[in-house]
């Protein structure tokens, strides 16, 4: 065991250790893929207590590490096919060698170089902080995820969190090696996104949220910062628009998608499952024609999720109109569909993504069917990962209908064994999510995060046999050092001797 979240799936201690107070990265063969990942990896190695890192730029000739007095240890970056552990293909995959030479970071990708790069820096903060120069242990590291998909969904509608917020949840979600955040764009309380084709959209259902704030959304300009910053890091962003319930946003704005014609009032409180659209109103389709190619071509990203939960208010025929509709929309645009759940009640194409999140009992042989159909799950259950529901019954943030999730009930999970006859190899991955109906700010959204997401991190990272809750509550009571000096918050659980 290293202390390293989460944790790595081939670790060899070695002997004896190199100092690292000055550390000059050398980003090799890069400059067509990823020529910000030198300064990258040199600003987040900078951040940590008695350690200057410099990026040696071979276009500039520049470098300051080596203006001090001590002779900088060199972090080499390089892009290797044989990197990561034997046999595995995973196009993440690294290695991290820490040894007399200094510190070499090898990968089939850039993704990796950046994963090497968060091992490194863990290392570091697991060796200090104290008075003596910083150094690492020897190590060798083969690295690589059990899941291809593992993410965070952040709800945008309910409170809404701007570009500036949005950075900073990407970089954390980044340090524990997760490399999707899904944007749950717009819902009964708010439309997040400009959407160009119907500007009207933001500009008048953005103004309130839950929290009794003034809203906001993401401009087209914000949305592009966003995915660059996400880029940057490996994290692919998923925006959604969820239809056909949660959607008086909409219909709050356009009558002609009510079957009596009259646009509904604003809403700005907690309750799910009340609003719908109907399939056969001609608005409909131009409506949902123009809101998911919008969509679909303001984001790089291979998915868009077109929602689909709790549509408590339709028939079942209805709602597998509007399923097949919004797939084949995303599909023209040149996009993968994603959906909640309850999508898979009505008949998918294969490929389509499906989202486990509804842990209330319930039998799930359309899903376990739909999944043997073609369909890739994604993994939720909200019991364990729903990271709005309260740590404990007196916690003054988030809800509890889902129970309490404390940050074990986060860790001590086994995706296989979620939903009953799954098969294994239809698990795409894992995904936590935070719905901010009771989240009115960044700290307490983070309180919220911090720690269970770097517990889900691990569930989604690292092999079963690897984990344990001991070792992890050691380790993540170490980050604790981390979020303080970044000025992040996070909830001191009783169950982590911080
Ligand atoms: C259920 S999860 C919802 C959301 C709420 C959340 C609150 C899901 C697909 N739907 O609309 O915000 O519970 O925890």
């Amino acid at each position: 065991m290293v202390s390293v979240i989460p944790q790595p799936l081939h670790v060899e201690p070695g002997t004896g250790h190199v100092p690292v107070a000055t550390l000059e990265v050398h980003a090799l063969g890069l400059e067509r893929t990823a020529p910000w990942l030198g300064d990258l990896a040199a600003s987040l190695l900078s951040g940590l207590d008695g350690v200057a890192a410099t990026h040696d730029d071979p276009a500039s000739g520049a470098s300051a590490a080596g203006s001090g007095s001590a002779t900088p240890t060199a972090l080499v970056l390089r892009i290797d096919e044989l990197a990561g552990p034997e046999g595995s293909t995973s196009p993440e995959r690294y290695s991290l060698v820490v040894d007399e030479a200094g510190v070499t970071a090898t990968a089939a990708e850039p993704a990796g170089l950046l994963h090497a790069v968060q091992t490194l820096r863990q290392l570091v903060e697991a060796s200090g902080p104290g008075d003596e120069p910083a150094r690492v242990p020897h190590v060798v590291v083969h690295d690589a995820p059990r899941y291809p998909w593992r993410g965070l969904s952040v709800d945008l509608a309910r409170t809404f969190f701007g570009l500036d917020a949005l950075r900073a949840v990407i970089d954390v979600a980044a340090a524990y090696k997760l490399n999707v955040l899904h944007l749950h764009l717009t819902d009964d309380q708010g439309w997040r996104i400009e959407s160009p084709s119907r500007p009207e959209l933001a500009k008048l259902s953005s103004g309130s949220d839950t929290s009794g704030g003034e809203g906001g959304h993401l401009s087209l300009a914000d949305f592009r910062a966003l995915q660059d910053h996400a880029a940057e890091r490996f994290v692919r962003v998923v925006p959604e628009i969820d239809v056909p319930g949660h959607i008086n946003a909409a219909t709050h704005v356009y009558g002609d998608l009510m079957p009596d014609g009259v646009a509904t009032d604003a809403y700005s409180g907690i309750e799910v499952g009340f609003s719908r659209l109907t399939f056969d109103l001609p608005a409909t389709e131009p409506f949902l024609r123009d809101v998911f190619t919008d969509l679909a071509h303001a984001t790089d990203g291979e998915h868009v999720h077109l929602g689909g939960d709790e549509v408590l208010k339709m028939e079942p025929a209805e709602y597998a109109r509007f399923v097949e509709l919004c797939e084949r929309l995303i599909l023209e645009s040149g996009k993968k569909p994603v959906a909640w759940q309850e999508a898979a009640k009505a008949p998918l194409r294969p490929g389509t993504i499906v989202q486990y999140w509804d842990t209330h009992p319930m039998d799930l042989t359309y899903l376990v069917d739909a999944a043997k159909a073609g369909a890739r799950i994604i993994l939720s259950p909200a019991n364990r990962v729903y990271l709005d529901m309260k740590y404990t019954a007196d916690f003054g943030l988030g809800q509890d209908w889902a129970g309490l999730v404390e940050v074990r009930d986060s860790y001590d999970w086994e995706p296989e064994q979620v939903v009953p006859g799954l098969p294994v190899e239809t698990i795409e991955g894992v995904e936590a999510a935070v719905w901010t109906e009771r989240i009115p700010t960044l700290d307490a959204l983070f309180t919220m995060l911090l720690p269970r997401l770097s517990a889900v991190a691990e569930v989604g990272w690292t092999a079963p046999d690897r984990k344990d809750w001991d070792g992890f509550r050691r380790r993540v009571a170490r980050e604790a050092h981390v979020w303080r000096r970044a000025g992040i918050a996070f909830h001191e659980s009783a169950q982590v001797d911080w």
